[in-house]
């Protein structure tokens, strides 16, 4: 059994967080990751309060286990889903995107912990003076919006820096990439894109066939000189990102071209001309299976690894 002090933090069974994401990890994906023993974990993405509201009502009505909200920062509803959060007393918030800093004490009051995902060494040092529980170190070969760090030397650089548990995120897909993280000295995983196929997760099957296509070398950073750069999968979208940032068009002019486009791949199915956000580990996936099989099959091949590990079995 692999358990850590995240389990005790979180009042969890395994060291597995599933990644908030926008329009992607809805009710049904986080009450049963919790359910299965993990922590389920909202994408609030840039939704209105009522849709987190709701949300947070159907999850309680499958299970009474902790979960967590994701609150993008950079949401204009960011200050009233906090307040929702409050409200609601949610066990655990995540944040990405942006410092949480100014909500740390009102999260606190209720008992919710709080846990910013941070690309970098210094914004991680910058969350642990605020007060937050534990730290979230996302490297870029996570999907979605990244920093420019990798998982492999970002995060025992950041368990060197802080002094609160960290969350090894990007590039962990199964039981090796879970005893990597502990190894790298960090206290559990956030996983994301494995949880896409989960078949709890109520992404178009569009996308789900996509990722179970997908290789290795299928996904793309595009944006980088808007300063807001993604990792997507490649597509007729990113091809034409690609087009215009060589031709040094205007960062606003490209943000325009991503409005919408997280939507319209996730909900509409548009694997041509949305944003496919997806990790590099999509090259790993080979079927759509339970939230609950997927936990299973991390912790046994995690037990597995470290029995095969030199010196593991002895
Ligand atoms: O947030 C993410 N990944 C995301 S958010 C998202 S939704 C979206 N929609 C439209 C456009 C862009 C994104 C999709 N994927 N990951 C966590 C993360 N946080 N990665 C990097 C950061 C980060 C960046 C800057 C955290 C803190 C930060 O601080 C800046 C500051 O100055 O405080």
């Amino acid at each position: 059994m692999i358990r850590t002090k995240l389990c005790d933090l979180l009042g969890i069974e395994y060291p597995i967080l599933q990644g908030g994401m926008a329009w992607v990890s809805t009710a049904e994906l986080v009450a049963a990751v919790s359910e299965a023993g993990g922590l389920g974990i909202i994408g609030s993405g840039q939704a209105p309060p009522e849709w987190l509201e709701e949300q947070v009502s159907k999850i309680r009505k499958i299970t009474n286990k902790p979960f967590g909200v994701n609150v993008m920062l950079m949401s204009p509803y960011a200050d009233q889903v906090m307040d929702i959060v409050i409200r609601e007393r949610i066990p655990v918030v995540t944040t990405g995107a942006g410092n949480p800093g100014k909500y740390v004490a009102g999260l606190k009051e209720v008992g919710t912990k709080v846990i910013p995902v941070v690309p970098s060494v210094a914004l991680a040092k910058r969350m642990e003076r605020s007060g937050v529980d534990a730290i979230i170190a996302e490297g870029g070969e996570s999907g979605g919006h990244v920093g420019e760090q990798n998982t492999m030397p970002l995060v025992p650089q950041v368990v060197d820096a802080v002094n609160i548990p960290v969350i090894a995120a990007g590039g962990i897909f199964d039981g090796r990439g879970l005893v990597a993280a502990l190894a790298l000295g960090a206290v559990g995983v956030q996983m994301g894109t494995r949880f896409m196929c989960a078949s709890e997760c109520v992404i178009h099957d569009n996308v789900k066939k996509v990722l179970l296509k997908a290789k290795d070398r299928d996904t793309v950073v595009t944006g980088r000189s808007t300063g807001h750069p993604v990792r997507v999968i490649k597509n007729k979208l990113a091809k034409r990102f690609e087009e215009l940032e060589m031709l040094g068009t205007p960062p606003e002019e490209l943000e325009k071209l991503g409005v919408g486009k997280l939507r319209a791949a996730m909900v509409d199915g548009d694997i041509e001309y949305g944003s496919v956000m997806a990790g590099q580990v999509c090259g790993m996936i080979k079927k759509i299976q339970p939230a609950k099989e997927i936990i299973e099959d991390i912790i046994t091949g995690a037990e597995e690894v470290l029995k095969r590990l030199p010196g593991g079995g002895n």
